[in-house]
């Protein structure tokens, strides 16, 4: 039943739990619909225990309960129960029966299909048995599992094993939130890691049946990642194995429960087959998030879900790092940039804008942000150019020394590079504090040899921060000389005040500025300088990041005109490009970028901080009609480029090989805007590998030519899960915007349309709310259907539900009668009487 009056969670109220819980030991008895989970669990009281304990607890039937092997009857409600208790250590014992096959919220124990599974991050742990489940209560586990399955696996190392028992040892303190178990029919793709200490280390990557052939990538990636963190953060692994486990049905991407992980499929399955080099990338990617939050997470936690940031920030900042080192920096750079304005920006500049560090919630899970990881990230980066690498390498160091198994707060993480480095983080701490994102303003002058830049920057008052002060922001910035030398190489300029300048001294001649290199914060730069300092820097500018945004920008700035004056395509971008795409050095993963346009979502926020209310059709129309020209414009070079990139060695995902992929399926989709559909249709005919097959049938959808490769994709791939997601998104994302309403509905007609499959259902409903003109077409129609859908899903999956909602987000942006449309959606929803705690909070958020 929902709550009447939620509950608000806020950090200043934080309270240490009263106890330690010196051992924990659980026996589970497996039954799909009737598991029984006994605990003993040694607690001793602290001074201010109080004579009683809380214990959380949700959807448990208690079986027993007993303190010092005497029966108690504790208070039960449906958080938890309280008990009165010794005050001296005593052990607690209680059975509890759960049911998981029922569980399709898939927190706690779940099935997916006919494997069992925990996902116990943030608060599923209560789900499984009474226990305090907050992140600053940890303990040793030993876990004695007792079913009939060839596999049964839990954290931590192996101490004995028979026939339809294991019993399992973590001998390193964990919050309740990185508790795993696993049992089911499940085979091992398996290998050896030795440590730099000489400990062997067992790695499992565990699948179904059948999914043994996408294995050998993500077991490299693994092995790679535990190398990396050996080499540049001098972090060995701790345990004799380190066990994977792909799920089917999982609500995020993976979980880095200790010695355990458990991915989503989609985040670790891969073959040249049945994967793209996107995804072979992101697998990479996510393999080494979850095994570097071993000592970013696991050794050193959270105090409070408040802190997230600290594990995860942390986490992608160094996953970041990893995939530079393995692949391209700038186009990983890039890449990042991309991902944050299309996801994290709109948090920030919205109504679910929240800190870094956010101060009250009432579902935790509704704080797995873009803001809460990439923002963090960006934060992290930001202090590493502020103190240096080696000072952030100090620092590093110092944090694993002084913190090593603890639950820990941002507090403790900026004091470890005060000490490390000397310097004073009090104003640089408004990043974790003040939700938004900053505007930051360049302008400049020059007076007979002197330069002088003056940058303002300037945040919106927003629920959370209604009274924003200057942060302190990194802006590298390097001058250019008329013929494009680097007159100042890059220098961070520290931004602290509200307006404040820069002056270079002793100049030969007026530079031309690149100012905020590589993204060096996360802020929307207004540049009050003549556009043809893009052009130059497009050119020019030795930073490839800015070089990347120089061609943003020109062509931003062409979509604005042609979609608020009817302009034509500018000249100075298309031409442009082509000096770029000619530039045969340029490594051709970073060309295929320099491809692509704006987000339309984008775009759309542009012209919304711009004071106009942006038009989702004409953003499309500007969009394909640049397209045209780029394609027009491009049309001597097209050919050659794309017959040039084709890779005729056998399949490789690598950096090298999926950028020449990745440039010449660019220009088949450019090229196909000139010719048709021919060229993509023998690509198809003759693809051996799913990054060339999908480009293929991208392309062939929008030339409306995909009918029958759209057949043999599905009779081809229907037995492959992961694929057929692909089969189901691309669909919808290569529809035109009148008809990408009609196409979802169909799919979801479509007997493989599994809803309850987080996957499945994003593939279709997740991939119509991304096409921003689909979404909002002015029928209303994909609202309707998208609000069917969450009706549908809340009480079956809340997590997936909640997340989904997000994509109302932007709402306040359109029009009066999308407005109307779209709350008028909201308010259906949230007039169910039984909607989730996930639900609600978010839509109750959103609908201001
Ligand atoms: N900690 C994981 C992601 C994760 C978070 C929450 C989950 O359920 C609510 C599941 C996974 C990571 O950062 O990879
Ligand atoms: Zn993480």
């Amino acid at each position: 039943m929902r709550d009447a009056a939620p509950t608000t969670i806020y950090l200043k109220d934080y309270k240490p739990f009263g106890f330690e819980v010196t051992s924990v030991a659980l026996t589970f008895d497996l039954h799909p619909n009737a598991t029984r989970v006994k605990s003993r669990i040694a607690f001793a009281p602290k001074p201010d225990a109080g004579g009683k304990i809380f214990l959380h607890g949700e959807n448990l039937t208690l079986v027993s309960a007993r303190i010092d092997g005497e029966p108690v009857q504790p208070e039960i409600t449906t958080e938890g129960l309280t008990c009165p208790v010794p005050d001296a250590p005593f052990v607690w014992e209680a059975e509890v029966e759960i049911d998981p096959a029922n569980n399709t919220a898939l927190e706690g124990l779940y099935m997916s299909n006919g494997m069992y599974c925990t996902q116990c991050e943030a608060e599923g742990f209560r789900k499984i048995t009474y226990y305090p489940d907050r992140p600053d209560v940890m303990s040793v586990f030993t876990v004695t599992i007792n079913g009939p399955h060839p596999v049964l696996l839990s954290n931590g190392n192996p101490v004995d094993a028979s026939d339809g028992h294991a019993e399992w040892h973590d001998p390193w303190p964990k919050p309740a939130y990185l508790f795993a178990l696993v049992a089911g029919d499940l085979v091992a793709h398996s290998d050896r890691f030795t440590t730099r200490s000489g400990r062997a280390v067992d790695l499992n990557l565990y699948v179904r049946p059948g999914d043994e052939g996408k294995c050998a990538f993500g077991m490299q990636a693994l092995k790679d990642s535990m190398r990396w963190d050996e080499d540049v953060y001098g972090r060995e692994y701790d345990l004799d194995v380190f066990n994977i486990v792909a799920v089917d049905d999982f609500n995020m991407g993976a979980m880095e429960n200790k010695g355990l992980n458990i991915f989503n499929s989609s985040a670790v399955l891969a073959s040249p087959e049945t994967a793209t080099d996107n995804n072979f990338e992101r697998i990479e990617a996510i393999i080494a998030h979850e095994y570097f939050h071993n000592w970013t997470g696991n050794r050193i936690t959270c105090r409070d879900w408040f802190q997230l940031c600290l594990k995860e920030g942390l986490t992608v900042f160094r996953d970041s790092q990893f995939t530079s080192d393995m692949r391209s920096a700038p186009v990983k750079r890039i890449s990042d940039v991309i991902d944050l304005r299309a996801r994290q920006f709109p948090e920030d500049q919205g109504p679910l804008a929240h800190p870094v560090r956010p101060e009250s919630f009432q579902e935790i899970n509704n704080f797995y942000t873009a803001t809460v990881y990439e923002k963090g990230a960006e934060v992290i980066g930001m202090l590493r150019r502020l103190v240096g690498a080696q000072g952030y390498d100090k620092a590093l160091s110092l944090y694993f020394d002084r913190h090593d198994g603890q639950a820990c707060t941002i507090e403790d993480w900026l004091k470890v590079f005060e000490d490390a480095t000397g310097r004073d983080l009090a104003q640089f701490k408004r990043w974790y504090s003040q939700a938004g994102t900053p505007t930051v303003t360049v302008r400049d002058a020059w007076y007979s040899g002197t330069y002088i830049l003056t940058f303002t920057q300037d945040l919106k008052p927003s629920a959370t921060t209604p009274d924003p002060q200057p942060q302190v922001i990194p802006i590298v910035t390097g001058l250019l000389s008329r013929s494009g030398e680097e007159l100042v190489p890059s220098q961070v300029l520290e931004l602290t005040e509200t307006s404040q300048s820069f002056t270079f001294e002793g100049l030969p001649e007026r530079p031309i500025p690149s100012v905020l290199r590589g993204f060096s914060a996360p802020v929307v730069l207004h540049r009050e300088m003549p556009e043809e300092h893009q052009a130059f820097l497009l050119a020019h500018d030795t930073d490839p990041f800015n070089r990347w945004e120089a061609g943003r920008e020109l062509a931003r700035a062409s979509l604005l005109a042609m979609i608020r004056d009817g302009a034509k395509p500018d000249q100075r971008y298309l031409d442009g490009m082509h000096a770029v795409m000619a530039e045969d050095g340029l490594d051709p993963a970073y060309r295929a970028l320099m491809l692509g346009l704006p987000a339309q979502s984008d775009l759309a926020r542009t012209l919304h901080d711009m004071g106009e209310v942006p038009d989702p059709a004409a953003i499309w129309t500007a969009s394909e009609t640049l397209r045209d020209a780029l394609a027009e414009r491009l049309s001597d070079v097209l050919p050659g480029l794309h017959e040039a990139h084709q890779v005729r060695e056998d399949y490789q995902p690598n950096a090298e090989q999926s950028g020449r992929r990745s440039l010449a399926n660019a220009t088949l989709s450019l090229l196909a805007r000139l010719e048709g559909p021919a060229r993509a249709q023998a690509q198809y005919d003759a693809a051996d590998n799913m990054t060339q097959q999908l480009a293929a049938l991208a392309v062939l959808l929008r030339e409306k030519a995909g009918d029958n490769a759209l057949h043999a994709f599905e009779n081809q791939w229907s037995h492959d899960r992961l694929v057929m997601d692909k089969w189901f998104g691309l669909q919808v994302m290569q529809a035109a915007p009148d008809a990408v309403a009609a196409t979802a509905q169909k799919l979801t007609e479509h007997a493989d349309f599994n809803w309850k499959n987080p996957n499945r259902f994003r593939s279709v409903l997740g991939a119509m709310a991304s096409h921003h003109a689909g979404f909002h077409h002015d029928s209303g129609a994909a609202y309707t259907l998208l609000a069917d859908w969450l009706i549908k899903l809340d009480p079956v999956n809340p997590q997936t539900t909640a997340r989904m909602c997000a994509v109302f987000q932007t709402w306040k942006r359109y029009d009066e009668g999308r407005q109307a449309m779209i709350a008028a959606e909201l308010d259906r929803i949230l007039a169910l009487p039984e909607l989730s705690r996930d639900t609600t909070e978010m839509l109750t958020r959103i609908r201001g």
